[in-house]
């Protein structure tokens, strides 16, 4: 009977808040959707061209998974859980296209290539040089300011990879099917991005209430008109 009522307890907490959720905290449900830009758009400046999105990439990455989402301009206090992620150079491109890592996560550039690479970036959040490598070799670099970097190969110049390192747990890259969850966000008010290497930031408001999941929808233009 004791345990009964344990269950019971436990049921009634699990429906006061999801799994896994902190108490007093909301969450962001949304929708991430790629939507053709039309043509004569102006790109902005900080875009490169669009002949290395699909130079070379015969394992192409759903596109759906080159976006990033994230809130902008949140102060974060808690400990920041350090990842290691890979991004391996295959068939002359940098595969994933794009990562999201908290500060002080490591990022492995394993070459898997049967020919030699020299990746690098020169972005104000990590210049670094990581030197000719062989096949079969990896370098690593660890990444402690938060920011933007564009990581490059100095022997292929196709090559580009775009690395956003945040200093708060709140992002995430959307599903296959565009969906995302943006769990264990304080209550308030925020501003939320959705980011693609073509366009920069897409932003729109959303207020997270204890509780209860928020909804975004965000509607990216980063493919081309037919
Ligand atoms: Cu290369």
């Amino acid at each position: 009977m004791r345990g009964l009522l344990a269950g019971t307890a436990l049921l009634l907490a699990a429906a006061a808040a999801p799994l896994g959720q902190s108490p007093g905290t909301g969450s962001i449900a949304g929708h991430v959707t790629l939507t053709p830009r039309v043509r004569g758009t102006p790109l902005p400046s900080n875009a490169y061209p669009s002949r290395a999105i699909q130079a070379h990439d015969v394992q192409a990455v759903p596109e759906i998974r080159n976006v990033v989402v994230y809130l902008k301009g949140v102060r974060y206090n808690g400990a920041l859980s350090a990842s290691r992620v890979a991004i391996r150079q295959e068939h002359e491109s940098f595969v994933p296209r794009v990562v999201a890592i908290t500060r002080g996560s490591t990022v492995d550039f394993p070459n898997a290539d049967p020919f030699f690479h020299d990746v690098f970036s020169l972005s104000s959040a990590a210049a670094f040089d990581l030197g000719h490598y062989p096949p079969g070799q990896s370098r690593s670099e660890k990444f402690v300011k938060a920011g933007l970097v564009k990581v490059y190969c100095h022997i292929h110049s196709q090559m580009s990879a775009s690395i956003l390192v945040l200093d708060h747990p709140y992002f995430t890259i959307p599903e296959l099917d565009g969906n995302f969850t943006l769990p264990n966000v304080p209550p308030g008010h925020y501003t939320s991005v959705g980011w693609h290497e073509r366009i920069g930031e897409y932003t729109t408001t959303v207020d997270v209430e204890a509780g209860k999941p928020s909804s975004v929808t965000l509607s990216l233009p980063v493919e081309d008109a037919p």
